[in-house]
């Protein structure tokens, strides 16, 4: 397999201003015609013409109109064409139905869909497949399926041949075609300037009662575009297909978004709060995709960031107006912490533009996409808001039409504030995530805190520079009274040190307020600092942290001292817990204990190796302990809770039954699910009704409630899906795997869905103490899969190996499991790219 590297990159030789493209649909034998204007690229010194192709059958090519012979490799074509501009044609013929990988045209359950990201469109038909090829498509399409959709505006409808023109040129991975027969869910929105605009989901019979919460956050989504970046939609139309068999969660193809449906469908009946969450993240991400991706893409796959770091940020920022910005900055970081820091620190770190790929869709990842967007956040922070909108602004009015690279991002920033940012752009090319250690000292009225920087080695890069590193933060007296507001130091050096004079007594520092960089902050723990923290922060985001950081101390002492659960932290949770001057969504967030996860990364970071079977007793025995001390103000908590009246998801009530499940779930470790089975019987929503059934299983009531749960929801396949992890999930880690041999052997269960595969092989490799169970059976049973799928769909067979990536954290036999595990799969015959790069990284 070749490596591809950033420092290649060339210009295209040939620039295309125009592309027909007519489809025959057919299931197994579709038809591809091309009609494709080409011109030689002034900025380009190369005159070889060749066109991407995968899997194709050419059945003729003409240049100007004359047949040609081109020569055709397994990557493409290549072939001699005139000087000056040309008309390429050519007809292809496909099979959407053997395509099993998810990527080009493929059947999902009888509709035919496509995936182009990142490079799918070679497999529908040939075509020079870069991003920084751009181009205003014409679609025709033959069928006679009931709708046949592609990119743009829809022309007038003749029959089985219906017309799309896409006027706003785009580079091919942003192509797509949809057809099938839909149920259609419609919707209008008018723009700023007074622009109809028809919306529509296109689903399967019997979910069109599950797209109205998508269509709403689409139409905030429209809106809050247009008055927080100016931005306004650009078409007359704005379509969303949902989709069974998906890779991603979604992908936003110009005017015709393609959603994993599990990305989009929603009902109270259904689906759970945190899916109402990420359905409307996902919705303004596409969205917002349009302006920041489509209307201004990246030059190469490289600059994968520039269109993904930017685009997360921007929906950061409309979540947190839709739904409180210190709640879903919680989220985001314990999401960036569990899947981002995790990934920075083992074999598969690389920065946030890589500088090589073998496969670029390995390089979808939580480095690309959320370290991408703090570094966003980051700029904003060290420029100001204000210099931020003046920078976005001319970013768009300079680049608008054009696939752009970093140097062009950060060039708009240096030409509004004058700014040096070559030491910040550092954070682009240097992975790893800092360590910020932290001294201080406090004598006759003056505090001194010296900060620290390193970044650890990282896979090819075993020196590291300091980075710019924005620290916010306040001064806290020992009472909890206010000693210094918000400040913002900016560190730049490997060490620093910041003095702050007149204060009355030894503060205590509360440092990186609302997470100001994503680096791990260190200082020696004292605990009584941290309750301080909890109870008085004024940063929201510093009382969580006090809390994990006591959370984490209890769980270490706990494991390293064998001590007995903490006390002093499980009364100060309890206090927060019935403190309703908090919003109960902070409360929920702020009391729930560590995760596993996060704990055994807490051992490694002290460079100690875990054991998740005991990090998994502990967290049990913990919760427990928390329980019998709070059990009546607990129980009162619940009740307290308990939202009458019509089902809402908003930011509100999503509080409110989050703060009610987390004292459900600690009742029923002393009530050992007596609760749950009367929340589980009178239950008329999944939010209510699947905790409920999960604390059932955890305390070994589940069997009939499982069974009956089934029977109940067996006709919903994203319900399915839930019961599937819920099983693996909740049982007594042991049995985990004996539970996931059964499953695997439901008639249910399907290798070729993504979501299924994910909900259960996924389900039970994020289950640290079922996956790391010692006689290394779990690492196995997902090496088998991982075999099994490797054929029907590398890309996320590769994505899947990920759940091998803290290997090194583990014990010698544990280590020896895994590395034997993945070196199975490394030998399966006709490995694909996808995988082979994944285990070889790992493995490396
Ligand atoms: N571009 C791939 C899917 C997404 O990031 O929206
Ligand atoms: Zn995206």
């Amino acid at each position: 397999s070749q490596t591809i590297y950033l420092k290649d990159y060339q210009a295209p030789a040939y620039l295309v201003d125009h592309v027909a493209l007519e489809f025959d649909l057919h299931p197994t034998a579709t038809r591809v015609r091309s009609t494709v204007k080409f011109r030689p690229n002034p900025n380009s010194s190369s005159s070889e013409f060749f066109l991407h192709g995968e899997n194709l059958t050419l059945l003729s090519a003409y240049i100007n109109g004359a047949a040609v012979t081109p020569v055709i490799t397994e990557a493409g074509l290549s072939c001699t064409v005139p000087d000056g501009p040309f008309i390429w044609q050519s007809e292809v013929e496909i099979n959407p139905s053997a395509n099993t990988e998810l990527s080009g045209l493929y059947m999902s359950n009888g509709m035919f869909c496509t995936q182009c990201e990142a490079e799918g469109f070679r497999r529908i038909t040939y075509y020079p497949d870069r991003p920084d090829v751009m181009a205003p498509f014409d679609v025709t399409i033959h069928s006679d399926l009931p709708y046949a959709l592609s990119n743009g505006e829809p022309m007038r409808d003749e029959g089985q041949t219906r017309r799309w023109q896409d006027p706003w040129p785009k580079p091919a991975y942003l192509f797509a075609l949809v057809a099938g027969e839909f149920q259609v869910v419609s919707d209008h929105f008018t723009t700023a300037s007074g622009k109809p605009v028809d919306l529509n989901i296109y689903v399967r019979d019997g979910d069109q009662d599950k797209c109205a919460f998508a269509l709403e956050a689409l139409k905030a989504s429209m809106a809050w575009d247009e008055r927080v970046y100016g931005r306004e939609y650009d078409l007359s139309v704005f379509n969303i297909v949902a989709v069974d068999d998906f890779n991603m969660g979604a992908m936003e193809n110009k005017g015709l978004n393609i959603f994993n449906s599990s990305a989009v469908l929603a009902s109270p009946e259904t689906t759970v709060d945190g899916n109402f969450e990420r359905i409307e993240a996902i919705i303004a991400h596409e969205y917002f995709h349009n302006w920041t991706g489509n209307r201004i893409t990246c030059r190469d796959w490289f600059q994968l960031c520039l269109k993904e770091g930017l685009t997360v940020f921007r929906d950061q920022q409309f979540s947190a107006d839709m739904r409180g910005a210190e709640v879903r900055r919680i989220e985001d970081v314990a999401a960036l912490r569990g899947r981002q820091f995790r990934e920075d620190s083992g074999p598969l770190a690389h920065p946030v533009r890589p500088e090589s790929f073998v496969e670029i869709n390995n390089f979808y990842t939580a480095t690309v996409y959320e370290k991408g967007a703090e570094l966003i956040r980051m700029l904003k922070l060290l420029v100001g808001d204000a210099a931020y909108k003046k920078a976005l602004d001319l970013y768009f009015a300079r680049h608008d039409g054009q696939a752009c690279t970093i140097e062009d991002w950060l060039a708009v920033f240096t030409d509004v504030t004058g700014q040096d940012l070559s030491q910040f752009k550092l954070w682009y090319s240097q992975a790893g995530t800092p360590i910020v250690t932290v001294r201080d000292h406090f004598a006759d009225g003056t505090y001194e805190l010296t900060l620290t920087q390193v970044t650890p080695p990282t896979p090819g890069q075993p020196n590291k520079q300091p980075l710019v590193i924005p620290v916010a933060l306040g001064l806290l007296y020992p009472d909890g009274t206010e000693a210094l507001d918000t400040q913002l130091l900016v560190l730049t050096e490997a060490e620093q040190s910041f003095r702050f004079s007149g204060l009355h007594a030894a503060p205590i520092p509360s440092l990186l307020r609302g997470f100001s960089a994503p680096v791990i902050m260190q200082r020696e723990t004292r605990q009584a600092e941290h309750l301080v923290q909890l109870t008085h922060d004024p940063d929201l985001f510093n009382r969580f942290e006090a809390s994990r950081e006591l959370g984490k101390s209890a769980l270490l002492a706990m494991l390293q001292t064998e001590a007995a659960p903490d006390d002093a932290y499980c009364g100060a949770l309890l206090q927060v817990m019935i403190n309703e001057d908090l919003d109960p969504a902070f409360r929920a967030m702020c009391c729930a204990l560590p995760g596993q996860d996060e704990i055994a990364r807490a051992l490694a970071e002290q460079g100690q190796t875990p054991d998740p079977v005991a990090i998994d007793a502990a967290v049990h025995q913990l919760s427990e302990h928390l329980a019998r001390q709070g059990l009546e103000a607990l129980q009162a908590l619940y009740h307290a809770h308990q939202l009458t009246g019509p089902f809402s998801p908003d930011a509100a009530s999503c509080g409110a039954r989050a703060l009610s499940a987390l004292a459900l779930r600690l009742i029923s470790h002393v009530d050992g699910g007596a609760l749950a089975a009367k929340q589980f019987a009178r239950a008329d929503t999944m939010t209510l009704q699947l905790p409920a059934l999960g604390n059932l299983n955890r305390h070994g009531q589940g069997t009939e409630a499982v069974a009956q749960f089934y029977q109940q929801w067996r006709h919903e396949r994203l319900v399915i899906d839930k019961w599937f992890s819920l099983q693996v999930t909740t049982c007594p880690a042991n049995k985990a795997v004996a539970v996931a041999r059964d499953l695997l052997k439901h008639p249910d269960f399907n290798l070729k869905n993504p979501n299924r595969f994910r909900a259960l092989i996924g389900a039970l490799a994020m289950t640290p103490a079922a996956f790391h169970q010692a006689d290394g059976s779990a690492y196995n049973l997902v090496a088998d899969q991982l075999i099994a799928l490797d054929d029907i769909n590398p890309q996320l067979c590769a994505r899947m190996t990920t759940v091998f990536e803290t290997w090194r954290r583990y014990d010698g036999a544990r280590q020896a499991l895994m590395r034997a595990a993945l070196s199975r799969l490394a030998a399966k015959p006709n490995l694909s790219r996808d995988t082979k790069e994944m285990v070889t990284r790992l493995l490396d």
